[in-house]
């Protein structure tokens, strides 16, 4: 298949997700057409059946908003002319379905049918797309879409409570490339970020409020008078700032890593022997999932789609969002000495039942689907 993909190019969820899906299928021979404004951050290198496509929106002074969709829709309806696009995978609600849409009517007119299947991510229902001043938009793009999945059945089930949605929607979780994971990394040195008998602790977020990193640094505070540790923060965002001044002020600074964003993730995660997610909300939850697959049990909150992803009393413990001394306990218990290989051992396993392997079939079944309803 000829495939277009419309994502966000950043570290975020929904643009890795994307990214490797890209990837994935076009390693298994189809045609992939990544159409955004910067290559994506995990796109490692283009091969003759990956492209990128830049979407660039002239400043004009007479916009007080630069019209990014207009753009998009524009670069999508060129593209899919262009090189034959058989289908448009958008991930993101906002505003990639409106875009797509908008392309689809554009084709439409010109006789050419373009099948649209929208991937829902999370912040897109939850956080951003439930204001009232894009839900008609996003309402309208999602059951205008002829598939709709999301990442996870807890952000299903949102998506109906919170909008009007007339379309089916499926279940497709986020998925991880295993085999990567097969050999030990070479640059898996330990010794540079923590003393033999230190604990390494990990939180890898875009430090947004929804991620509780006021708590991920309390958490923080109660193992480390129990138990030697370091924590590695890992990500870039508004609350790296206030988390440097809560540790300040408990005392920790010097035990706390701020490492920036990273493109390098699992270099910190293979040295790593807890991770700590204690968001307020997530549709799934990668960053756990990409904590699983480097043997890291999980300590989070028990909220949205987290228990799809992290088993309680398995591969890590869930909480109650804010129990901060809850998640301490549970995390001193992992790390003790006579637990934490199982439970690494368990997180991997865990984390191996969302394989790609099982994850990209699903995916291409719901193109075929798309393009037969044609
Ligand atoms: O919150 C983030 O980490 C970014 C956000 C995004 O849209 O990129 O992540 C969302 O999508 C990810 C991939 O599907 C999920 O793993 C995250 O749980 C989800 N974030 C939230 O729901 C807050």
């Amino acid at each position: 298949m000829n495939i277009g993909i419309v994502c966000y190019p950043t570290f975020g969820g929904s643009g890795v997700v994307a990214t490797e899906l890209g990837m994935a299928l076009a390693k298994k021979g189809h045609i992939v057409h990544f159409i955004t404004y910067k290559q994506p951050v995990r796109l490692e290198q283009l091969s003759s059946n990956i492209h990128f496509h830049e979407v660039n929106v002239p400043e004009y002074p007479l916009f007080h908003y630069q019209p990014y969709e207009l753009a998009l829709s524009s670069k999508l309806v060129d593209m899919v002319k262009l090189h034959k696009i058989d289908l448009l995978h958008v991930h993101y609600a906002i505003p990639h379905a409106y875009a797509g849409y908008m392309a689809k009517q554009m084709l439409a007119q010109e006789g050419i049918e373009l099948p649209m299947v929208t991937t829902l991510h999370g912040t897109d229902i939850t956080l951003v797309g439930n204001h009232p001043y894009y839900k008609p938009a996003v309402t309208f793009s999602i059951n205008n879409s002829d598939y709709v999945t999301t990442v996870s059945e807890s952000l299903k089930l949102d998506t109906l409570r919170l909008f009007d949605v007339t379309s089916p929607i499926q279940v497709i979780p986020n998925f991880i490339d295993s085999q990567k994971y097969l050999n030990p990394i070479s640059e898996c040195q330990r010794s540079l970020m923590a003393q033999d008998d230190e604990r390494i602790i990990t939180h890898v977020s875009n430090f947004r409020k929804v991620k509780r990193i006021d708590d991920v640094v309390k958490i923080f505070y109660h193992i480390q008078k129990e138990i030697k540790a370091k924590l590695i923060m890992v990500g870039e965002g508004p609350e790296v700032q206030p988390a440097k001044e809560l540790a300040y002020s408990l005392g920790i600074r010097d035990k706390i890593l701020f490492m920036g964003a990273s493109n390098e993730v699992e270099k910190i995660l293979c040295l790593s022997d807890l991770f700590l997610l204690p968001s307020k909300n997530e549709s799934f939850g990668l960053a756990a999932l990409e904590a699983m697959i480097n043997k890291v049990p999980v300590i989070s909150s028990n909220t949205g789609g987290i228990p799809e992803v992290n088993k309680n009393g398995f591969s890590g413990y869930l909480s109650d969002v804010g129990d901060v001394e809850d998640m301490a306990q549970k995390a001193i218990h992992i790390l003790k000495e006579e637990n934490l290989l199982t439970f690494k051992n368990n997180a991997y396993q865990q984390a191996l039942a969302f394989d790609l392997e099982k994850i990209i079939p699903q995916y291409e079944s719901v193109y075929h689907k798309a393009i037969n309803r044609k």
